[in-house]
């Protein structure tokens, strides 16, 4: 039996977890999915449903709901790593590639960052390069069921590669900037970047 860093024993599954690689320095393997949201979780009707990009943009694009389904979509199979420190292995995400909506913008060549706008009033920063990745996407499904509204249904962002609160539930809108700037968490003490291999947690 291993011990981790805080000489708790692992279970035979979290010891696999580590063994291959795929469990972040101060991670814990979780099952299930816990539910982490600051705040109520946001009513949203499909009717006035949009997604939004603003700001550093020649135009600002709007997308129905309809609109929206209409994008060409995929699946991204993934682990998730939460900085509250349990990690999620085997995650099957389906929705529209990050750079599927973006190739619809025609952004100002001064727009590095994004500031992610959900229902309810939550932002999280991330850097243009960082959304860009191609397995970011807007998820309306996990593990072939759709979203649930308290793991951010009807559509959340996703990018699997940095601590899971840059993952933003119910989604709204990019605000296209120049210079990066901090959303909620990232105010109150989170890292602007938060990748867990790197335990980029605070700063
Ligand atoms: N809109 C919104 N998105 C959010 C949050 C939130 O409070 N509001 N919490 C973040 C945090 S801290 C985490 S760990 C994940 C949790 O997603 P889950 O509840 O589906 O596990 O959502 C992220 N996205
Ligand atoms: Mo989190």
């Amino acid at each position: 039996m291993e011990l981790d860093l805080f000489g708790r024993r692992r279970s035979q599954a979290e010891q696999a977890a580590v063994s291959a690689g795929r469990l972040p320095p101060g991670q814990r393997l979780t099952e299930g999915w816990p539910v982490l949201t600051y705040g109520s979780i946001p009513r949203i009707d499909l009717k006035s449903w949009s997604l939004r990009l603003i700001g550093l943009v020649e135009e600002e694009v709007s997308f129905t709901w309809e609109e929206f389904n209409s994008l060409p979509k995929t699946t991204v199979h993934c682990d998730i790593h939460c900085v509250t420190t349990w990690s999620r292995l085997d995650n099957d995400f389906t929705g529209v590639p990050v750079s599927e909506v973006l190739s619809r913008a025609r952004l100002k060549p001064e727009a590095k960052a994004v500031m992610v706008h959900s229902y309810g009033g939550y932002t999280t920063n991330l850097s243009l390069a960082e959304i860009s990745g191609p397995d970011c996407m807007f998820a309306f499904n996990h593990d072939g069921q759709p979203l649930t509204a308290e793991h951010g249904g009807p559509l959340r962002l996703l990018v699997p590669s940095l601590y899971f609160w840059k993952s933003a539930k119910w989604v709204r809108g990019l605000e296209f900037t120049a210079q990066e700037k901090p959303g909620f968490w990232e105010t109150y003490g989170y890292h602007m970047h938060g990748d867990p291999w790197k335990e980029e947690r605070y700063s």
